[in-house]
């Protein structure tokens, strides 16, 4: 048994980087809107098909002055999908592997970015156009900080793809409820339109496709991420008239892949289109994009990391510590410290770091797991990668720990003697 009683011991890794922060405190008291953007994957991003810019509208947000792009970030979920891009991203916890962590763990306590803002006097909503149960979304929200769920029983669904109301619509008829908020507010808005499997009616369709990728998973990803990109460019001018983009943060990231390596033929077309092999690393990598307005940044950073990152660079922004919970995850900005632990996609204990790319074996020998370099994907000796699983496996079971054992709420209230199994 190791003590963790004292918190300090925990791997609050996020706060760890003290003293004079890049960035720091930069969207101090100004409003956050967090866009969390349905199946949007990093390859689409300053990428062209056939002459044409997949998705122009993001790509202008990057190129802002005011802006910071990271290009090497990953997904980090569970069985919970879209669900667990918003939980991961707002804990800063591992997902649950058993379920969905809005099922398993929905009446825990948390103290995430939703929580911590109203500490600080903002208003913190949530948005999505879908039914309110899904995800068992209607009952984790109160718990994860969130004051009102604005969802489809509150817009008018007049124009549907796929699952529910089209991306400009949910998008237009936020805004008076945004409005509604008052200042400094937190939006969180989960987008809908560019669901698997991407099939939207003709009139939608604005990139000339080639006859080859016509009716594939590919060409209709295409079209339908290029769609909510519109939607996307339409919102911000939107916010613009309202006078509410010059006091307000954006941060936009993808909440998982929309093209897996092994459905259809995906791997195929995508390596062709690539120009090398279409590997899990290239299947996970979604964008992260962080717009502080009248700051004069305008950077790519490179830095490995995923959704599990979010919370700590956003409090970085923000100029806040979080001062109660655990976060496991690392401010992106000032450190490079970063660990992907994977479980889902990848055998339990496979990683990225800023370095290489680990993938257990299936059959849990590790002696038959690869690595990689990221950069070359030229292999790596995995002797070199066994402290870091390890560190995978043990933060992941941490994790797991004090979502089990709702213990954010014992460490909230300082209650104390927590302990974990080491194994
Ligand atoms: C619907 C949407 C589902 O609410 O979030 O997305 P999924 O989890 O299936 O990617």
């Amino acid at each position: 048994i190791e003590d963790i009683s004292n918190k300090d011991d925990l791997p609050l890794r996020g706060n760890s980087s003290k003293g004079n922060k890049k960035y720091h405190g930069i969207g101090k008291d100004k409003n956050l809107i967090v866009l969390q953007v349905e199946a949007l994957q990093n390859f689409v991003i300053n990428n062209k098909y056939e002459g044409q810019e997949i998705t122009p509208n993001i790509n202008k947000l990057i190129k802002d002055k005011s802006s910071i792009y990271f290009d090497n970030y990953y997904q980090l979920i569970g069985r919970g999908n879209t669900s667990d891009a918003e939980f991961v991203s707002q804990n800063s916890l591992y997902p649950t592997m058993k379920d969905g962590s809005y099922a398993l763990y929905g009446d825990n306590t948390f103290y995430g970015l939703p929580w911590i803002l109203r500490d600080e006097g903002y208003t913190s909503w949530v948005f999505h156009g879908y039914k309110p149960e899904f995800w068992n979304r209607d009952k984790a929200y109160p718990n994860q900080g969130f004051e009102r769920f604005i969802n489809q029983e509150d817009f008018d669904v007049k124009n549907t793809i796929g699952f529910g109301i089209i991306d400009e619509d949910f998008f237009e008829q936020s805004i008076p409820y945004i409005k509604e908020m008052g200042e400094p507010f937190y939006s969180f808005m989960i987008t809908l339109t560019s669901h698997t499997p991407f099939n939207m009616p003709e009139e939608y369709h604005v990139l000339d496709i080639k006859e080859e990728h016509k009716d594939t998973m590919f060409g209709n990803y295409l079209q339908s991420i290029h769609y909510t990109d519109k939607s996307i460019g339409e919102f911000i001018e939107e916010l613009k008239k309202e006078g509410l983009y010059e006091n307000t943060v954006i941060a936009l990231y993808g909440d998982h892949f929309a093209l897996h390596s092994t459905h259809e033929n995906n791997e195929e077309i995508m390596t062709e289109y690539l120009g090398y092999d279409y590997d899990h690393q290239d299947m996970m990598n979604i964008p992260l994009v962080i717009h502080v307005p009248g700051e004069d940044i305008n950077e790519t950073i490179s830095t490995v990391g995923s959704q599990l990152d979010f919370l700590p660079t956003m409090l970085n922004i923000m100029g806040l510590e979080n001062e109660k919970g655990i976060m496991f995850g690392i401010d992106l900005i000032n450190s490079t410290d970063s660990l992907v632990a994977q479980q889902y996609y990848l055998p339990k204990g496979s990683y990225f770091d800023s370095e290489k790319q680990f993938v257990m074996a299936k059959d849990g020998i590790y002696d038959h797991s690869r690595c990689h370099d990221l950069k070359t994907r030229k292999p790596i000796k995995i002797e070199k990668a066994k402290g870091k699983y390890k560190k995978a496996l043990r933060e992941i079971e941490i994790s797991n720990y004090i979502l089990e054992n709702d213990l954010i709420k014992q460490i909230i209230n300082d209650s104390g003697n927590i302990k974990v199994k080491e194994k």
